[in-house]
């Protein structure tokens, strides 16, 4: 089976994080190696605790999760620390040899950090370069690129290109913290017209949406699929996935 390594943290509400990410990677086919980088203990409502792996033990795992299989894809969710940027950076492959979906992610749907300010400055100049695909909300673009978030889409598209200028392979804009009665994402590459995948916004909040779309876009890249069609599949994967949980 084609597996595909996770590197993100717990969530114990099972909402987001490394649970959702596995149940979408197996769900679309494919085997889930894990490196965890965390511990959170999380109600919807409240980040409890949490417990940061040591860097030494994210490299332990990344580096056996390689030395186990081939590994067809890798999506990142979140790190935590700067440390473990590094750990990160130092034992994943170049980007043309596995690609990599980096879901940046800063902060827990309750509002608390996900990833300290040297972790973050870390993962803008050094681990963004590295990336595949960039799949960043619109609270997250605009924290990476310290401005205030889009409100139409004609900056959701400026920010993307700026974040593509920042070194991303492409850049997946995530239109899911808008408002209006479409849920429009945006792919933004370099040299390329913009493409957008929209879906009927459905009502409510919804938790670990931006964990399951990276993840079953890394599961299409993982399969050979080209970046474009593993976005579409991917967006009406986790519609439907949204569709059922309701
Ligand atoms: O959805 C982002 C996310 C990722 N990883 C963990 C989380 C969350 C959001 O709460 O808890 C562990």
């Amino acid at each position: 089976m084609t597996a595909v390594l996770v590197i993100a943290g717990t969530d114990s509400s099972g909402g987001a994080g490394l649970t959702r990410d596995v149940q979408v990677l197996g769900a679309l086919g494919c085997e889930a190696m894990c490196a965890v980088t965390a511990v959170t203990a999380q109600s919807d409502e409240l980040l409890r605790a949490t417990l940061h792996v040591p860097a030494h033990l994210v490299s332990a795992q990344i580096a056996a999760a390689f030395a186990t299989r081939r590994i067809a894809a890798i999506k990142i969710g979140m790190l935590g620390t700067a440390a473990t940027v590094q750990a990160v950076l130092e034992n994943i492959p170049p980007r043309d040899v596995v690609p990599l979906v980096l879901d940046p992610v800063l902060a827990s749907s309750s509002g608390a950090a996900l990833l300290d300010a040297e972790g973050l400055e870390a993962l803008r100049t050094r681990l963004l370069p590295r990336a595949t695909l960039l799949t960043p909300n619109l609270p997250e673009a605009a924290q990476l690129l310290n401005e205030p978030p889009a409100t139409n889409s004609a900056e959701l598209e400026r920010q993307g290109r700026a974040l593509l200028a920042m070194g991303a392979g492409a850049v997946l804009m995530k239109g899911g913290h808008a408002t209006g009665a479409t849920a429009t994402d945006l792919l933004l590459v370099k040299g390329a017209m913009a493409r957008s995948f929209s879906a009927p916004r459905l009502a409510g909040a919804h938790r670990g949406t931006g964990c399951a779309l990276a993840s079953a876009i890394a599961a299409g890249l993982a399969h050979g699929r080209p970046l474009p069609e593993a976005c579409e599949h991917a967006k009406r994967h986790v519609t439907e996935l949204l569709r059922r949980a309701r």
